[in-house]
């Protein structure tokens, strides 16, 4: 049990977890948290699955997908924009500035430029080349585990217990032009509701996307799993009627209490969490040994 306040990420994501603590310090908002956590990976050349550094898709676009909902049931999301550094941060004026849920591709652009927001090449060397090597098979593999540190999805309780995630991903790489993957969608890669907790989700997203893992796990919650449980049933669910022996899926959930979980169908899922302003990696449980 972590109690409050507590912030819980996907991966290895020590740096996002720190900031995002040191935002509950500054204002004690769950919101603020997770959008903090969600720019450190963006801003990051090195981490290659989201923002900036991002791998492209196979036509060499870095295309970002980022969602973010708060303790009210707000939501805000973005699909398939490109030259923004911080998508969570266009997602959260969506969600605060607008009367919709979801902007996508051009006309989420145009309204990040509308807000402020900078137009900036997001596709580094390092990316590049490593499009121009896919190139030469363009197999469209995606890879388990790629580098155990990818999309971001983030948890948090802020100061009053409130509850508050986000999620933010270039997406597979070397994916079809024009692909969105569960990371925008509310109810898929996030979903909150401050009578019970929040969930969130990494991995192959097309599954994520049909069986809506992280609202299922809220509604699990709801009906008095732990959060552990309720995200073993969203994997079985995935188990029972997929192939899943080829793909990734990892869930985290965290309860109104502060009591949290993880599971994932492969090994090789880890998860960062931050109480009492210390910050840990642990290795996630899984369905396959
Ligand atoms: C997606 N769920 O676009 C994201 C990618 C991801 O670990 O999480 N990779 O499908």
């Amino acid at each position: 049990v972590a109690k409050f306040p507590v912030v819980l990420s996907t991966w290895k994501n020590e740096k996002a977890n720190n900031a995002a603590w040191e935002s509950l310090q500054k204002t004690g908002r769950a919101l603020d948290a997770v959008e903090a956590g969600a720019r450190i990976p963006e801003a990051d050349p090195n981490d290659t699955s989201v923002g900036y550094g991002g791998f492209p898709d196979r036509d060499g676009n870095v295309t970002l997908d980022a969602c973010i909902m708060d303790e009210k049931g707000n939501a805000g999301s973005v699909t398939f924009l490109q030259h923004i550094m911080h998508p969570i941060s266009v997602a959260r004026a969506v969600m605060e500035k607008t009367p919709h849920v979801m902007l996508s591709g051009e006309g989420a652009l145009q309204f990040a430029l509308s807000q402020g927001f900078k137009k900036e090449n997001l596709l580094t060397e390092t990316a590049r080349k490593a499009w121009e090597d896919w190139k030469k098979t363009s197999k469209y593999e995606p890879k388990i585990n790629i580098e155990r540190h990818d999309t971001i999805g983030l948890l948090a309780l802020g100061n009053q217990g409130e509850i508050s995630g986000a999620c933010t991903t270039s997406g597979l790489a070397f994916k079809m032009h024009g692909r969105v993957g569960d990371s925008p969608v509310i109810g898929a890669a996030v979903f909150c509701d401050d009578e019970v907790g929040g969930a969130c989700a990494t991995g192959l997203g097309e599954f994520v996307l049909k069986t809506l893992g992280s609202f299922l796990i809220v509604e699990l919650m709801r009906n008095g799993k732990t959060p552990q449980k309720a995200c073993e049933e969203a994997i079985m669910r995935i188990v029972k009627r997929y192939n899943y022996k080829e793909f990734q899926i990892g869930y985290l959930a965290l309860n109104k209490k502060g009591e949290y979980g993880a599971y994932a169908i492969q090994p090789g899922f880890n998860y960062t969490l931050t109480k009492d302003g210390v910050t840990k990696v642990y290795e996630s449980g899984s369905y396959m040994k």
